[in-house]
């Protein structure tokens, strides 16, 4: 009897715990059921017209998550007001109510034939998903229309000045931890993350940055293997990519063949490009983990040592490992974000980048070309591709 208490009380937690998962857990993309108002009735002895039906929008607005959307409208589905018909005494029969629906920035807004009706980037962009029916009056013989349905998928992209882009296990969420505030989970297992995870950078002066550590990527990733690109596309609203590289490698499973540091960039790339070709000229920074492991210094001047070989003669990569196009490095940093070894660095580091590719393409939209020098740290920035 106390045994099946006991029992009956672990699953109970249990039972509790994962509620409590389901509950925080993050989420990317919202299926919704929009409706727009009908359109009243006219009235034809006195050539009334019906009031139009309420329109559906959706609306962007800072600080808003899909999970509030989900919370606040559990059944998903969202209705604007019906058009009043015309009466004796109303002869214009009052508009319906319109429906703005609030969603986070970043999203796009897809029909149910998967097609790209709105990209909503920026606090208060709108689009209109369902438009109301016309009232009634002579030109429909005094019947109003009915409003539009739609199916729509709601899909976020987050945006974040730095996406962590890495194999599982390769350090990111330490990264992230040791870079921001943020507390995300941290095991020695592949797959710890499963939601990504926000930090914020802050300097000195005030300056935020913003860095989103994501699920760890493995070979496939781009036909969905592992996490898939229900996370990659996260990657596209960065500013810059940071590859989080172990130095000793990665082994997804025992059976699994070992990866090298250097096949793990090359195959990050892959990855990168078999998703969105775009994602790989986008301005990158190679952080290198783990530098308190044993023969990590030597490891790090050989990878180096590579990375510029196969910088100046690419079509020696083995065929498993090439791209079209490979990720243009602003810097390597090697770290050791236990230690917080190289953190600062590596902070300054980011904020130079981004702030120099700001510069490149002010300077470009203004019709110039200006050279404009990175200050580096010789010791710890090399140039790669
Ligand atoms: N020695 C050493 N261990 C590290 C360092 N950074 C991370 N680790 C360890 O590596 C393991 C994986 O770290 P995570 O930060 O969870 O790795 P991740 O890349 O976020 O992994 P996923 O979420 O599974 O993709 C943990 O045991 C960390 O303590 C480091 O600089 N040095
Ligand atoms: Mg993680």
């Amino acid at each position: 009897m106390v045994r099946l208490s006991l029992l009956l009380r672990t699953l109970d937690v249990a039972k509790t715990k994962r509620s409590k998962v389901r509950k925080n857990r993050f989420i990317d993309s919202l299926r919704i059921h929009v409706k727009a108002g009908a359109g009243g009735m006219g009235l034809p002895k006195f050539g009334g017209m019906g009031g139009k039906g309420g329109d559906v929008y959706i609306e962007a607005k800072e600080n808003i998550e899909l999970k509030y959307i989900k919370d606040k409208w559990p059944n998903k589905r969202f209705k604007a007001g019906i058009g009043q018909n015309s009466r004796v005494y109303r002869i214009l029969g009052e508009p319906g109510e319109d429906l703005t629906i609030p969603a986070p920035v970043g999203l796009t807004v897809i029909s149910e034939h998967g097609r790209v009706l709105a990209d909503l980037n920026k606090d208060g962009d709108r689009v209109l998903v369902a438009a109301g029916g016309v009232g009634g009056g002579p030109q429909n013989q005094f019947s109003g229309q009915k409003g539009q349905t739609q199916s729509l998928t709601l899909d976020l992209k987050l945006i974040a000045d730095v996406g962590l882009v890495g194999f599982p296990n390769a350090g990111k969420s330490t990264l992230l931890k040791a870079l921001s505030r943020a507390s995300p989970k941290i095991a020695n297992y592949p797959f710890t993350t499963i939601t990504p995870n926000l930090g914020v950078m802050m300097y000195n002066d005030l300056r935020q940055i913003s860095v989103a550590d994501l699920p760890g990527l493995i070979e496939g990733a781009h036909r969905n293997y592992g996490m898939g690109h229900k996370f990659l596309k996260h990657l596209v609203r960065t500013r810059l990519l940071m590859f989080v590289v172990d130095i000793g490698g990665f082994r997804l499973k025992p059976q699994s063949p070992f990866r090298s540091a250097l096949e793990t960039i090359f195959l990050l790339n892959q990855e990168l490009e078999l998703y969105k070709e775009d994602l790989t000229v986008k301005p990158a920074l190679l952080a290198i983990t783990k530098m308190d492991t044993k023969d990590a210094e030597k490891k790090f001047q050989k990878l180096k040592e590579e990375i510029n070989y196969y910088k100046e003669y690419p079509e020696e990569l083995p065929d498993e490992l090439k791209s079209r196009h490979f990720v243009g490095f602003d810097d390597v940093i090697p770290i050791c974000a236990t230690k917080a070894v190289n953190i600062v660095h590596l902070q300054q580091r980011i904020r130079e980048i981004i702030d120099f590719h700001v510069e490149i393409k002010t300077s470009q939209k203004d019709g110039q070309c200006t050279e404009i020098a990175i200050p580096k740290n010789e010791q710890e920035s090399i140039q790669l591709f």
